[in-house]
């Protein structure tokens, strides 16, 4: 049922779930819950062409399929993990320290307590176990910044990364002689 959920909202996105070729990035997050904030990572690389996958592993419901997602990642060809959960945001950091590959923690808003439980669960690391944190429920910032490290090493994604600083520099521009007219 989660994964035909997911599979739906992703098309709807026109973004799937499953790539033919080698997914770049592996997007996690512990519940289909935090589908509809982590599916703004899946649209920005799907802008940028960048290969995904999309998949719902809980640390503390399903720890094992954790445990084995962290530790296959790298030989299944992942670069970049981007994990995503709420409340006790246990995946993040757990992952990290399952895997050598950068791990960008998305804190979801999913309790009373309006996500900041799940912000100082994922960015407050112990030193050694790095997670590079990104703003509540902003998992487009989590996308952006998968595209940049990937960049590093991809000169055409890097120059795409310069035409959307250019295209959304002209955006705020627009906007802003639109309010003085
Ligand atoms: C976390 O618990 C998930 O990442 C989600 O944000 C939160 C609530 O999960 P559900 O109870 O909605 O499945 O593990």
């Amino acid at each position: 049922i989660v994964e035909a959920r997911l599979k739906s909202m992703l098309k709807e996105e026109g973004s799937e779930s499953r790539t033919a070729v080698t997914p770049r990035v592996g997007i996690i997050m512990g519940s289909d819950s935090d589908l509809p904030i982590m599916k703004d990572a899946a649209r920005i690389l799907t802008m940028f062409g960048v290969p995904h996958e999309v998949r719902i592993v809980s640390a503390h419901r399903t720890p094992e399929m954790m445990f084995s997602y962290a530790l296959s990642a790298q030989d299944q060809g992942i670069q970049i993990i981007i994990a995503g959960a709420g409340g006790a945001a246990h995946l993040p950091g757990m992952v990290a320290s399952l895997t050598p590959l950068p791990v960008i923690g998305v804190p979801v808003r999913a309790s009373a307590l309006d996500g900041m439980d799940s912000l100082l669960s994922i960015v407050q690391m112990p030193r050694g176990v790095p997670v590079a944190t990104v703003a509540i429920n902003n998992a487009t910032n989590a996308g952006l910044l998968a595209v940049r490290m990937l960049g590093v090493g991809d000169a055409d994604l890097l120059a795409r990364m310069s035409q959307y600083q250019e295209d959304t520099r002209d955006d705020v521009m627009k906007k802003a002689e639109k309010l003085q007219t």
